[in-house]
């Protein structure tokens, strides 16, 4: 019998392959929009850009326990694009970390699922983020805790090239190179759009491939699309690869990812959508949902 994403969602606690992570990241992604539509805010277009990713990592690589959500020997992960809280919220709360229901209280005064993440608030969240920049250095300070206290779990830093721009990420992009580390990595979520305008008009990083390199990281050689859940497994396997560090991954990816007239629009960065954008994007998304699950 095919399957579809809510047989996926009963087994939450294995390993899922490329087919059904594609499945989950667009069911996922739908109930993005659902939510921020609803709420009339939040932000959709990294949001969107971020969904494989968050999705591959919390239901294929993470070593984590959810009913556990501060166990020592857990892999941490630092949304350091804090924005794209939706996203971290629908993955953890499908993960098993809260209740699903409690998504519809997004940015609700009082709720625990904050405009940007909260740690005190919230089970599964490593650390508070939204100030841009901050993640990078802090996920850097977990690794060399774990080198420290002879522990092996792994830091997954995720960034946007926007975040990147922050100074401090450089200062830690060469510490990290100095103390190198295990078990540390930086995955950069590269839409090449910001919050108003794209990377070329605010802050170019090409190459940033080559600029990582030069810090000093062990940085992917393969182009990878983000979007891509088959990508992004061959990237899991690639850091696995060899015990060089710090590894970076950078992933080209699509702002708006999804819905055809937010792609690659600044302008969908936070804007609220309103009922008519609503009203076409959800079919477009319930389609692919439709041609993820056919595939599984
Ligand atoms: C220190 C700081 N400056 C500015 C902002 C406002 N801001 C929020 S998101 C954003 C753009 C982020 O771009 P990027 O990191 O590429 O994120 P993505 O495209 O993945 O959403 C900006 C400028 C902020 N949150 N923090």
């Amino acid at each position: 019998m095919k399957k579809n994403v809510m047989d996926l969602l009963s087994e939450k606690e294995r390993t899922f392959n490329e087919k059904e992570l594609a499945a989950l990241a667009a069911y996922f992604r739908m109930v993005m929009f659902d939510t921020l539509h609803e709420r009339g805010t939040g932000h959709w277009g990294g949001s969107a850009s971020s969904a494989e990713l968050t999705t591959s990592l919390y239901f294929n690589r993470m070593h984590i326990k959810s009913d556990e959500p501060t166990w020592e020997d857990r892999d941490r992960f630092i949304l350091s694009k804090g924005h794209a809280s939706v996203n971290l919220y629908t993955v953890l709360a499908n993960r098993g970390y809260f209740p699903p229901s409690e998504i519809a209280s997004f940015r609700v005064m009082g709720s625990r699922l904050q405009g940007h993440p909260c740690m005190h608030k919230l089970p599964g969240i490593d650390m508070s983020t939204g100030a841009l920049g901050h993640g990078l250095s802090i996920g850097l300070g977990m690794a060399l805790a774990a080198k420290l206290s002879k522990k092996t779990y792994w830091t997954y830093v995720l960034t946007g090239e926007g975040c990147l721009n922050e100074g401090q990420s450089w200062e830690a992009l060469m510490s990290a190179a100095k103390f190198k580390p295990e078990h540390f990595v930086l995955m950069v979520d590269y839409n090449k759009v910001q919050l108003d305008g794209t990377e070329d008009q605010i802050m170019p990083m090409d190459s940033l491939t080559e600029k990582l390199s030069a810090f000093g990281w062990n940085v992917c050689k393969q182009k990878l699309d983000g979007n891509d859940t088959e990508d992004i497994l061959k990237s899991f396997a690639w850091m696995d690869s060899d015990d060089v560090w710090p590894k970076a991954v950078v992933y080209d990816t699509v702002k708006g990812k999804g819905v055809s007239f937010t792609e690659g629009k600044n302008t969908w960065h936070g804007a609220v959508i309103d009922d008519d954008s609503y009203a076409k994007g959800i079919v477009e998304l319930r389609k692919d949902l439709e041609e993820k699950e056919a595939a599984l």
